[in-house]
């Protein structure tokens, strides 16, 4: 079934590595989606993608259409399954003679996770405990291959007016989500400590552009301004964001395949701190030029609403580290990255649609039946 099997793998700063059969696990939400659609545009890519994902409500395999046409069956596989079922998971490792797994399945909502952490704990621990085992068991001790971990800087807890999260900071989670997330992020550098797994962990600040679910503050606000709705800021609206454009996030990851070292850990940000009602009132503007109305039209929306409990002030990471070692660089950057992504969700009027009306979940149904399925 896979197409090619090992790579080059070198454990020296500056050697390339050369992965061939990718897992991504949470390939039909809102990064995941992106970095498939990132590595098939990149020519330094040949390989093939297996994506693994349960498609809980944020999943969408619609995020993938343009994918699935071009490469489905030849170069990507889609794979609905739960990362906590351990003997399917550990049957497509051997399966698709998988070398390189990138973790991104989670559930991913704060807001979520504060009304019910049950899900949080089972996906995000477990789940990332049970893709452990299986690479653990498959791989055995192979050095060729690498465990990419993807998470968030809500590991390192609330900053103050001022300071910076650092690779060193310690951990200090302060929601269900972050705590999960923390949790896994220590079984991931256990797993390397203990058995030698090839790991690597990032941690990245607010991603936002196309793709990405409604529940999260950008998209919630941009589809809202379009419907005319009012615009939630929670509590005072200054609590502070580092957001980066999802493509210059994905670009950052597949540095890390490519010559991230083993057992290290890349901070990922975009050097761009917003206060939450600043950004919004910006939103607001952009639309306002856009729509051709007044510039302060849409900012009567703005509604100030009950802070989220235990609301952390402010996230800013610093990422000298992946800048220096891996000589990564935003191509995109924040300019061009909020008007691509407004004109995004404007433009894209059918995707927007189908996740407010729900019919992308009728189409989940219709075209996998709501079961496990292990092959297409
Ligand atoms: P998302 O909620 O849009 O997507 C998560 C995906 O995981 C969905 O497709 C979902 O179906 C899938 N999934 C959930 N539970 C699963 C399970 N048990 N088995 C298999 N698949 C499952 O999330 P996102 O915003 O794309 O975030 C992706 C990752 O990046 C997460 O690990 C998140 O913690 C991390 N992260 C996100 C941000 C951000 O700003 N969105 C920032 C830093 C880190
Ligand atoms: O309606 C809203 N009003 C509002 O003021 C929403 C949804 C959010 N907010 C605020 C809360 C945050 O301060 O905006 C900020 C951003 O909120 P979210 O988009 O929910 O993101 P956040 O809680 O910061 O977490 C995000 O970044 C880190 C992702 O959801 C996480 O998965 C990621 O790890």
């Amino acid at each position: 079934m896979a197409g090619f099997i090992g790579g080059v793998f070198s454990r020296d700063k500056g050697r390339m590595r050369t992965l061939q059969n990718i897992i991504v696990t949470g390939g039909a939400g809102f990064i995941g989606s992106n970095f498939i659609r990132f590595l098939f545009r990149n020519k330094d890519f040949k390989g093939m993608i297996v994506n693994v994902d349960k498609l809980t409500y944020a999943g969408n395999p619609l995020n993938l259409v343009d994918i699935e046409e071009v490469y489905g069956n030849k170069r990507y596989f889609f794979e609905k399954m739960d990362i906590c079922n351990h003997a399917k998971i550990k049957e497509l490792f051997k399966k698709y003679s998988v070398d390189g797994v990138v973790h991104f399945a989670a559930e991913s909502h704060v807001d979520r996770s504060i009304f019910g952490p049950g899900d949080f704990i089972n996906t995000n621990i477990l789940g990332t405990f049970n893709l452990l085992e299986a690479a653990r068991e498959v791989w055995k001790d192979r050095n060729d291959v690498l465990f990419h971990h993807v998470s968030t800087d809500e590991v390192f807890g609330s900053l103050g007016k001022d300071g910076f999260f650092y690779e060193t900071t310690a951990y200090d989670p302060r929601s269900p989500y972050a705590a999960s997330k923390a949790s896994s992020d220590h079984l991931v550098n256990a797993y390397r400590h203990t058995y030698g797994l090839p790991c690597t962990v990032s941690n990245c600040s607010n991603n936002y552009g196309p793709y990405q679910f409604p529940e999260k503050m950008m998209p919630l606000m941009i589809l809202n301004m379009m419907d005319e709705k009012r615009l939630p800021v929670y509590g005072d609206g200054k609590n502070i964001r580092d957001w980066l454009f999802v493509e210059d996030h994905c670009s950052a990851v597949w540095l890390i395949l490519k010559k991230g070292s083993v057992g290290e850990t890349y901070n990922i940000g975009g050097e761009n701190e917003w206060q939450n009602i600043e950004l919004v009132e910006l939103m607001c503007e952009k639309m306002a030029q856009i729509k051709g109305k007044d510039k302060d039209y849409f900012k009567k929306l703005i509604t100030f609403v009950k802070d989220r409990p235990g609301h952390d002030r402010r996230y800013a990471i610093n990422c000298d580290k992946i800048k220096r070692d891996l000589g990564w660089r935003q191509e995109v950057g924040f300019d061009r990255g909020i008007d691509f992504t407004m004109h995004w969700y404007i433009n894209n009027k059918e995707w927007v649609e189908s996740i407010k009306s729900g019919d992308y979940r009728k189409w989940i149904e219709l075209n996998y039946g709501g079961r496990e399925r292990t092959s297409r």
